[in-house]
């Protein structure tokens, strides 16, 4: 594609960014399935590729990142806005002038003996008012191909830029200019750890990466910008941009709501967007499994689209068990990273479901014996990165410009103890506390975090709110405050990750979540029975059902207040968790706290 005939200041961006990296050549993408298919069989040529057995996984490739380059990199990531106290407790933080100057110093000369392409994508159907238009500049073809499945790419992007010329500028390079006659050779290009930076200027809209080219930290339009600077967009513009699956659930009558939900990395919002139900008759359906932007209609209720146009998914545990739908949606036209490779150029992964098939080849691009192997064949962050579009379980609106209006929003995390399976907020302002002290237990999303402890991560946004975190609960209580009481979506805390003493899990989870969806939806039209309980609405005695192999007591202790363990999260949210927002926390919350403290003290 030749360069655009305007805007002016996005062709002057792109002159001064290969004037500063020196790429050998700049290519603007056009999100064709020819480019797709050029870009793929560059890299097979260049050995960073593997195509996969096409009769198997049609038009299906692996790719295998360096062990450095495996998960997003928290400790590297700032919020660079002009003040520290901007950034906020939550956030890392360098002064914006500074670190231009440090990035700078990487980016020049950074893409010598590369490709510069220059991606116009949107985040959100084109055209939605909701919508946004983002450029990112990447030496990496990876990235490119990346973009092509997770956002909308092309011309049809440039054709909206040409009329209205604001975008979101975003930069990222792999860090590892080539010599002259140097090439690859096979190796995932990147830069060591201390080199990488994944930068955010909120005041000014923009996104600086550098020396990573994995998943967040370098698809610059998922958390980089539909949630670091969305977040900040959000909180200037009156509405919100949040980690939020989107789903819709139809009842046997045929009556259809949606559904947002919350919930930290790798607690499993993609398995819970594209849930089978167990009970007879219901049915749930996709709109997204990551994000979600709201805003309040005309109609003074809350509409929601998924900016994306892909799954970025976590591969090791997704099966036809957990997860058909997802296993449907990779069945061709997807990308594999650091899964294993079957002898006959298929893929496999932890959980997948069966038995590795023979010897395999590991996400290290080692041999790998199950029979001998202690460590896993897959990455247990590996990723696999499929269209929307593949997906059997997309409501048909997912699209649709104007949102879906949403009746729930649920909150929740990996908790082994004390939190139920579910209950509901009395009211606004409850249900934003319960999202101010969402915890969970770590995986391996991030990769400098220590697996098996808890952290709070108040509305899943702790690694991805692009501002002072304070502020951000003081916009969900204005926004609340503001909005047509009798129209705001009810709020639920859910827990699908409890344990019993010995470490057994008392909740199958997956398609038998429908259940808990169901009485969530039964509360949201006014029927589902409740009853008071300290923390708030609990469901009466058999309102939810009780899925095969689990036990009455089970079930008791699933939905048992646990007075114990709540005082201690009062006190833990008390002295470690809401001190840190200092004068920044909404009188509101302190005060829920104490209703709730003062709830349980009398129960
Ligand atoms: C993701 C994440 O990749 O939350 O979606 O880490
Ligand atoms: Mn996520």
């Amino acid at each position: 594609m030749n360069p655009p005939a305007g805007p002016k200041k996005l062709l002057d961006w792109v002159d001064e960014v290969a004037a500063l990296t020196r790429p050998d050549t700049v290519q603007w993408c056009d999100g064709t399935t020819e480019e797709y298919d050029r870009l793929m069989q560059l890299m097979v040529d260049d050995g960073i590729a593997i195509r996969l057995n096409g009769k198997k996984r049609p038009n299906s490739f692996l790719f295998r990142s360096s062990p450095s380059d495996v998960a997003r990199v928290e400790k590297r990531t700032y919020i660079a806005s002009r003040t520290k106290e901007a950034a906020g407790p939550t956030n890392n933080w360098i002064d914006p002038d500074q670190l231009k100057e440090t990035m700078k110093g990487l980016y020049d000369g950074c893409m010598r003996g590369r490709t510069m392409y220059v991606i116009p994508f949107s985040m959100g159907p084109v055209g939605s008012n909701i919508a946004k238009i983002g450029i990112e500049i990447t030496d990496s073809p990876y990235v490119v191909v990346n973009m092509h499945i997770m956002t909308r790419v092309g011309q049809k992007v440039l054709d909206v830029l040409a009329r209205d010329e604001e975008f979101i500028p975003t930069l990222h390079s792999v860090g590892k200019p080539l010599a002259e006659g140097e090439a690859d050779n096979g190796q995932w290009p990147c830069a060591p750890i201390e080199e990488k930076y994944i930068s955010h200027f909120p005041e000014e809209r923009m996104i600086w990466s550098y020396g990573s080219g994995y998943g967040g930290n370098a698809l610059l339009g998922k958390k980089c910008l539909a949630l670091r600077i969305a977040s900040v967009a959000a909180r200037d513009e009156g509405w919100l941009a949040e980690h939020m699956l989107i789903l819709g659930i139809t009842n046997p009558e045929g009556v259809k709501k949606y559904v947002a939900a919350a919930f930290p990395s790798a607690c499993g919002k993609t398995n819970l967007a594209m849930l089978v139900p167990t009970v007879p008759g219901w049915k749930v359906e996709t709109v997204g499994d990551d994000i979600a932007w709201m805003k309040f209609g005309q109609d003074g209720r809350l509409y929601a689209i998924n900016p994306e146009a892909g799954f970025f998914g976590v591969a090791p545990g997704t099966s036809m068990d957990s997860n058909p739908n997802a296993m449907k949606s990779v069945e061709r036209d997807s990308i594999f990273t650091n899964v294993a490779l079957t002898d006959d150029g298929d893929i496999w992964w932890e959980e997948i479901g069966y038995d590795a098939p023979g010897k395999l080849i590991d996400w290290h691009g080692n041999e790998w014996d199950a029979a001998t192997a202690d460590k896993p064949a897959a990455h247990p962050n590996a990723r696999f990165t499929a269209p929307a579009a593949s997906c059997p379980a997309m409501a048909p609106e997912w699209e649709d410009p104007a949102g879906v209006p949403i009746s729930a929003i649920l909150f929740g995390g990996r908790r082994p103890g004390t939190i139920p399976l579910v209950h509901q907020a009395r009211n606004w302002n409850h249900g934003v506390f319960m999202g101010s002290i969402v915890g969970s237990e770590i995986t391996s999303a991030a990769l400098d975090l220590k697996a098996g402890t808890i952290r709070r991560d108040p509305f899943a946004m702790l690694p991805f709110c692009g501002y002072n975190m304070g502020e951000y609960f003081q916009h969900w209580i204005k926004l609340g405050q503001k909005a047509d009481q009798s129209k705001l979506p009810e709020i639920f805390f859910v827990n699908w990750f409890r344990k019993t003493a010995d470490g057994k899990w008392l909740w199958p989870g997956y398609g038998e979540n429908s259940r808990v969806l169901k009485w969530v939806f039964e509360r949201c039209i006014g029927e589902g029975e409740a009853t008071d309980s300290p923390i708030g609405w609990m469901p009466a005695q058999g309102a939810i059902g009780r899925p095969e192999g689990v036990s009455e007591q089970d079930m008791a202790e699933l939905l048992a207040v646990d007075r114990e363990g709540w005082l201690r999260e009062i006190k833990s949210v008390r002295e470690e968790h809401y001190p840190k927002f200092g004068d920044k926390l909404p009188a509101e919350l302190s005060a829920e706290l104490n209703t709730l403290e003062q709830r349980l003290n009398q129960s």
